[in-house]
């Protein structure tokens, strides 16, 4: 039989130099509340938590109740233990500090807790995101600039997947690894390790009902992913269900680029910088690969707004350096 490694084993195993039990019980925690997230994900059909929950959330957006839920889950499994000194959700308004009488710790936790959940009601695949930073105020609880910090800055990153099966993706600075969830154990076994992008990329994602919102330069890197603008394109074959984790999870493990460029009316795209694309570019990087916004990479933007958006292009190296180059171009014959 090959060697059985929970998560809990290889985070033991694996943890950085500097981490103490706090960084590592930190991702034991997310660990338990992607089981009981998985849970009842699994049995949205069966349980009374489809549709609408009623109320919208900071974006604007019907809140489904399984976003709430998951949303409340990953609060109430981190508030109280003591690692973290704030947190911040796609789902709140503002950061999320640590309620009084818990003590502080020296991490935040920013999240998505249920990104693509339009896609609940149809049974595709959604997904959670998340990153890890240091507190940089040691002596006080949480404040915004202990969350709005770089992706630079990230010590971990990871999404969990509630797909086909559940799997937890995560990289604290040495490699990307993966879990598959065991439904009957209740574990998260390592099914994937070390994984990189593989060469050549095999598939492109974007949605091109917006093609003709894109600049230029965009539609013309479109027809290059095609193989269809002269200059040796790839050729890759289109893949694009709209739920991001799950398209970014596919591009890991086949390689590809995944695209949310901006748009006349909406310059920065639509991607969340600090809990969606933050994290996922940590991810790609640890994986060989690079996220951009186009003009610079993701890790450097510093976030300004808990819930400010950027473009992104995140996948594959050589396939993003060219939409650099395609919008660099632009800018030269514009001038
Ligand atoms: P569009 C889901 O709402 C999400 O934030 C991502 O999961 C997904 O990649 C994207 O939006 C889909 O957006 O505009 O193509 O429907």
């Amino acid at each position: 039989m090959s060697k059985i490694v929970t998560i809990e084993r290889f985070i033991l195993d694996y943890q950085p130099d500097y981490a103490r039990g706090e960084f590592t019980n930190l991702l034991y925690d997310i660990a338990l509340a992607a089981k009981v997230i998985a849970h009842k994900t699994n049995r949205a059909g069966l349980v009374d938590i489809l549709g609408r929950a009623g109320a919208t959330n900071i974006q604007g957006e019907q809140q489904q109740k399984l976003d709430v839920f998951a949303d409340d889950i990953i609060f109430r499994v981190c508030d109280h233990t003591g690692r973290l000194c704030a947190m911040a959700s796609e789902e709140r308004e503002d950061i999320i500090p640590i309620p009084e009488p818990f003590k502080k710790g020296s991490y935040v936790l920013v999240y998505d807790p249920l990104d693509g959940s339009s896609n609940i009601d149809v049974n595709v695949s959604i997904g959670t995101i998340f990153g890890i930073y240091r507190c940089l105020n040691w002596d006080l609880r949480g404040r915004r600039e202990d969350v709005l910090q770089p992706g630079r800055r990230l010590v971990a990153a990871g999404y969990v997947l509630y797909g086909s099966s559940t799997m937890l993706v995560y990289t604290t600075g040495q490699g990307v690894h993966g879990f598959t969830l065991d439904p009957e154990l209740g574990e998260f076994l390592l099914s994937h390790e070390n994984m990189r992008l593989p060469e050549p990329p095999t598939f492109y994602s974007v949605n091109h009902a917006y093609f003709d919102r894109w600049s230029p330069a965009i539609q013309r890197y479109l027809r290059w992913l095609q193989g269809r603008e002269g200059r040796e394109g790839p050729a890759l074959s289109s893949r694009y269900i709209g739920s991001l984790v799950a398209d970014f999870h596919r591009n890991l493990l086949r390689g590809g680029i995944f695209c949310y460029p901006a748009e006349k009316d909406k310059p920065n795209g639509k991607i969340r910088l600090l809990y969606e694309a933050g994290p996922l570019a940590f991810l790609a990087e640890q994986a060989g690969g690079y996220a951009s916004s186009g003009y610079e990479p993701i890790l450097d933007i510093d976030p300004t707004d808990l819930h400010q958006r950027t473009p992104l292009f995140v996948g594959n190296r050589s396939l993003v350096y060219q939409v650099e180059r395609f919008l660099q171009e632009e800018r030269v014959v514009s001038n």
